[in-house]
């Protein structure tokens, strides 16, 4: 199989750090891109040039992280049916993110959107982390997606939003966060280390 991953991606890092601790990397090759430059490999395989993208062992192109993780689950527990409760944090965490990085493009653009747009987009992020952090304090899985689906995306606001300051209003969930990623799969997937 061939995984093509942006070293910066949260989407790719979230697939890859699950491909490791499925065990699944000798299964696996990364393909490390730029999907902005559109290379050709990537466009063979997928027309809309996003990452993370994988090609399975039967040859499908699977171009959405969320559908990765469905398949790589399936691939190391074949008996696996949807876990409802991950598959939303994951929707949850992917929603947060998408708005974190239209706000970290826009910033990138000459013509900005307006400062109002902007901060709709980082109210909407920090409504549904705290919707996240209250339900986190009351329980939270110990391992699987759901984990690696929020450690990626609240790495991701630290990294890329900082200004949110979200370790400071949650500290317990920071306590959590630096405890997950203290960890070799998140260590090799970090963006800071591209
Ligand atoms: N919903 C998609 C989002 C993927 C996505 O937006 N990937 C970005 C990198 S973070 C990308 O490849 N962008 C390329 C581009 O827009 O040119 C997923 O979960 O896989």
């Amino acid at each position: 199989m061939e995984l093509f991953y942006s070293p910066t991606s949260p989407y790719a890092r979230k697939v890859r750090v699950l491909a490791r601790e499925l065990d699944l990397m000798s299964l696996i090759k990364e393909v490390k891109v730029v999907p902005s430059e559109k290379p050709e490999a990537l466009m063979a395989r997928t027309p809309l040039a996003r990452v993370p993208m994988l090609t399975t062992k039967d040859g499908l192109t699977l171009p959405e992280s969320s559908l990765i993780a469905r398949y790589l689950i399936k691939q190391h527990f074949p008996a696996a049916v949807p876990n409802w409760a991950d598959l939303r944090y994951e929707a949850l965490c992917s929603g947060m993110l998408d708005m974190a990085i239209t706000v970290v493009m826009d910033r990138r653009r000459e013509n900005h959107q307006d400062d109002a747009w902007i901060a709709s987009r980082l109210a909407n992020i920090q409504s549904t982390l705290a919707g996240i952090y209250e339900e986190w304090r009351e329980s939270f899985p110990e391992k699987g997606l759901a984990v690696v689906s929020l450690a990626c995306a609240l790495d991701y606001l630290s990294f890329r939003l900082p200004e949110l300051e979200w370790e400071k209003h949650y500290p317990a969930l920071a306590d959590w966060l630096h405890e997950v990623l203290d960890c070799q799969f998140y260590r090799q997937t970090d963006p800071r280390k591209v």
